[in-house]
């Protein structure tokens, strides 16, 4: 349905062009007034809402939402320097993401619409990755205050800081579980990228893939029961999705290109990735089973990092 109304605005926008200037604007107007009606107007919810990177304003990354059809595009973050890996609260009124803003990375959160930016860490090492409790109260990151990258855990303020992991070789990209009782994230503890599990409290540290690849990038749906995750075991990057307790992994995509960075519908009907298949990076949505892949993104920039937006 809703590629179908994205087609018909197309058709339109194409026509409008092609008429007199005067028309161009009462049509313009017209559009616009049809679009508020539709989206405002309706007792049913507006389209769900996706965060994600891109370098499209002067090559600098910024965080951007936009609707899951790719309408509605703002710049949120808009600093200078890198601003990477959004990552929403569960009531979706807040991001945290990490920024290079201060001469090294930090992690900050920010309002849902980019107002209100705040530092949540301050150390000289980098901070990043931050992933939000399911209850609200924690976001789980990564730092290198140690050397290595290691999980933290620290309350949604920044205070009380605490590592959960201490393999001393890489730990990284921590995903809380919808229950809150677990953290995804990847290890090189064991000589290569895999995905492991554990505690929330950083207890009963599991592996859950094990191949001479690399396997990432690790991401709960929605009822708990499988991770989608990044590998390059079939000779280049593609999404997988494997049980919750690492059994069953299967391929969704098949492409030359890079794909990346799996994220969830909050629905669990659609997953969001990104993708250079079509010559540079764009942010795709497809079925949980791989079917129905479409590109939501149209820039030359790089795009990239969805996070789809909690229903509150
Ligand atoms: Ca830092
Ligand atoms: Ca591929
Ligand atoms: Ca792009």
């Amino acid at each position: 349905m809703g590629e179908r109304s994205v087609g018909t605005n197309r058709r339109r926008g194409k026509l409008v062009i092609r008429a007199a200037p005067e028309k161009v604007l009462v049509c313009a107007v017209a559009l616009v007034t049809l679009a508020s009606a539709g989206d405002g107007g309706a007792p049913a919810r507006s389209r769900d809402q996706i965060a994600f990177v891109s370098d499209r304003r002067g090559g600098q990354q910024d965080v951007y939402v936009m609707n899951d059809d790719g309408s509605r595009l703002a710049n949120l973050s808009n600093h200078a320097g890198s601003d990477r890996k959004p990552a929403w609260s569960p009531d979706g009124a807040k991001i945290a993401f990490h920024a290079n803003r201060d001469g090294n990375f930090e992690i900050y959160v920010m309002n849902a619409d980019g107002s209100g930016q705040i530092r949540l860490t301050n150390t000289a090492a980098d901070d990043v990755a931050p992933d939000w409790s399911p209850d609200g109260t924690k976001i789980a990151f990564v730092s290198f205050r140690d050397q290595h990258g290691e999980v933290y855990v620290m309350n949604a303020d920044g205070t009380g800081q605490t590592k959960l992991t201490n393999s001393r070789r890489g730990d990284g990209l921590p995903a809380w579980s919808p229950d809150g009782g677990k953290i995804a994230f990847i290890s090189t503890r064991d000589d290569g990228f895999e995905i492991y599990v554990m505690n929330a409290d950083g207890r009963a540290q599991t592996r859950l893939t094990n191949t001479v690849a690399l396997e990432t990038v690790p991401a709960w749906s929605p009822d708990g029961s499988k991770i989608a995750f990044v590998s390059n075991r079939d000779g280049n990057f593609e999404i997988y999705v494997m049980n919750a307790d690492g059994s069953g992994p299967t391929r969704l995509t098949n492409t030359p290109g890079s794909e990346g960075t799996p994220a969830w519908s909050p629905d669990g009907r659609r997953i969001a990735f990104d993708s250079d298949r079509d010559g540079n990076r764009e942010i795709y949505v497809m079925n949980p089973d791989g079917t129905n892949q479409r590109r939501v993104t149209h820039s030359p920039s790089t795009d990239q990092q969805a996070r789809w937006r909690p229903r509150r």
